[in-house]
């Protein structure tokens, strides 16, 4: 009998899950536009169970003054197998723009603008095909994120749609996480989940886990200067649970 029960595999788990009662499966945490908020996403990061995986909807580059670090953040996630990166328009864009051998004087709109500046054309070109690969909506359980919404007349990934979508969504695909577009705060609209708080414009860097509707968010521009006096004094980060 008692070698029955040591060679049971039911033992042998109960015993597991009481010597480790917080273990539990990995959730996902849906991080919105990052935009070149470098340190702010290394706050956001620091912040989530280090277990859990990390989808990354898009929009990783231009406008923040952070733009190669947060793509090498967010790209050494992706090669340790914890991250998703998924496809904004802007690393479409840019992908588009190097493909047309386009200078950055020639184009003065803001879309691809900054991380030319940043990075200039020739290490642009390094990510080309890690830009041009990044996939277009992550599924999960219940739930798909993608960076701005689907085509309602197709129901593909549409990586610029707003309104067409928000008042077509039938709930078909369950909970729709997107960015895209900014707001002053994580926002719903039916079974649709706005997480771009717009964190390179003096907002928040918002986190979302559709497995328990948790948020987690810190804000998108350090108190001051390029440096991170917030862990310091605790001022510019703020946790919504
Ligand atoms: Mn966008």
């Amino acid at each position: 009998m008692t070698e029955a029960h040591f060679k049971g595999n039911t033992w042998e788990e109960t015993s597991f899950l009481m010597t480790f009662p917080d273990q539990r499966p990995p959730r996902h945490w849906v991080i919105g536009d990052v935009h070149g908020c470098a340190d702010a996403l290394q706050w956001l990061v620091a912040r989530l169970p280090p277990g859990d995986r990390l989808v990354f909807c898009g929009d990783v580059i231009n406008r923040g003054s952070g733009i190669e670090a947060a793509m090498e953040l967010v790209w050494d996630l992706v090669r340790r197998g914890r991250a998703v990166w998924l496809k904004g328009n802007h690393e479409r864009d840019l992908v588009t723009r190097l493909d047309l051998g386009l200078a950055p004087t020639s184009h003065p709109d803001l879309n691809g603008n900054d991380t030319y500046r940043q990075l200039g054309v020739a290490r642009c070109r390094l990510w080309r095909d890690r830009l041009d690969q990044l996939p277009l909506a992550y599924w999960g359980q219940g739930w798909v994120a993608t960076h701005a919404g689907f085509d309602p007349r197709t129901w593909q990934p549409d990586l610029n749609v707003r309104l067409a979508f928000w008042q077509a969504y039938d709930n078909r695909f369950g909970e729709v996480i997107v960015g895209h577009t900014p707001g002053p705060g994580l926002r719903r609209l039916g079974s649709i989940v706005l997480l771009d708080t717009g964190a390179c414009y003096g907002g928040d860097l918002t986190a979302y886990c559709p497995e328990t509707q948790e948020t987690r968010r810190v804000s998108g521009l350090p108190a001051t200067g390029r440096h991170l006096p917030a862990l310091v004094h605790g001022s510019a980060l703020s946790c919504v649970l």
